[in-house]
């Protein structure tokens, strides 16, 4: 596997880039698209992309050796190379022959179709490449631990203190029973902790999404079988990304 490192002098990546039907194209570390952001504006919500179908697996913000021994390179290699890749192509399949849809960015798309059951595959597919990608950056080498700064401040006026947003979010993830998300959104200018079962997102409902935890089994059991507590408090302690829930907050 390819190693892509994350280069911080790029201010800005779109993820969902290039096409499935370029040769290659899936091959990671091969499709790193950049362009220059006007600045400070540089919030990349990078799930908002304007590319449409068909979308592509995108790359990873760092090389897949980079969160161990948190999350070891075994776990990308099924939980993204995988795992998300499968969401990708069953979401290609199933809007191909639909032009209303095809012609909808990933973000419209999973708005579109949520709440519609006849829809569902779509959605949950949908929901997932985006949920994912959003997961990848949420995370980060040298991650975790108490934030500063603007988000630090949101975190203590939103939730009385740093512990407190610590256990209530670990709560949250511990207590989703069965597969699904624990969420840090923006609600309403107060931070707020969601958790969401299967496909299901936030974003879907127009909310603010600051950071996910993936709690599905396939997200921590290689490197914590069956220890969902323990691999939450890795991700608070050793991984979250603060910088990305900060830039998330706009
Ligand atoms: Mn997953």
């Amino acid at each position: 596997m390819n190693r892509t490192f994350y280069t911080p002098s790029i201010p800005r990546r779109d993820f969902l880039v290039g096409s499935l039907a370029g040769a290659g194209a899936l091959a990671l570390g091969t499709q790193i698209t950049t362009r220059t952001a006007t600045a400070s504006t540089a919030a990349p919500n990078l799930m908002s992309s304007t590319q449409t179908a068909p979308f592509s697996l995108p790359n990873l913000p760092y090389a897949d050796t980079a969160l161990e021994p948190v999350m070891s390179a075994k776990t990308f290699s099924f939980h993204y190379a995988k795992h998300h890749k499968a969401y990708v192509d069953n979401l290609n399949g199933l809007v191909k022959d639909n032009a209303e849809l095809s012609a909808l960015s990933l973000d419209a798309l999973i708005k579109k179709v949520a709440g519609d059951a006849s829809k569902a595959g779509v959605f949950n597919n949908a929901a997932q490449v985006w949920n994912h990608t959003f997961f990848w950056n949420s995370m980060k080498p040298g991650g975790g631990g108490k934030p500063t700064g603007r988000i630090a401040d949101k975190i203590n006026a939103s939730f009385g203190d740093f512990d407190k947003f610590k256990t209530a979010f670990s709560d949250a993830a511990k207590t989703q029973f069965g597969s699904g998300w624990a969420w840090l959104i923006e609600d309403g200018g107060k931070l707020a902790i969601v958790k969401t079962p299967n496909a299901e997102t936030p974003m879907a409902q127009g909310k603010k999404c600051l950071i996910t935890l993936d709690v599905w089994e396939h997200a921590y059991y290689l490197d914590f079988q069956n220890r969902r507590p323990d691999y939450i408090t890795a991700f608070l302690d050793k991984l979250v990304n603060w910088e990305f829930a900060e830039k998330n907050l706009g």
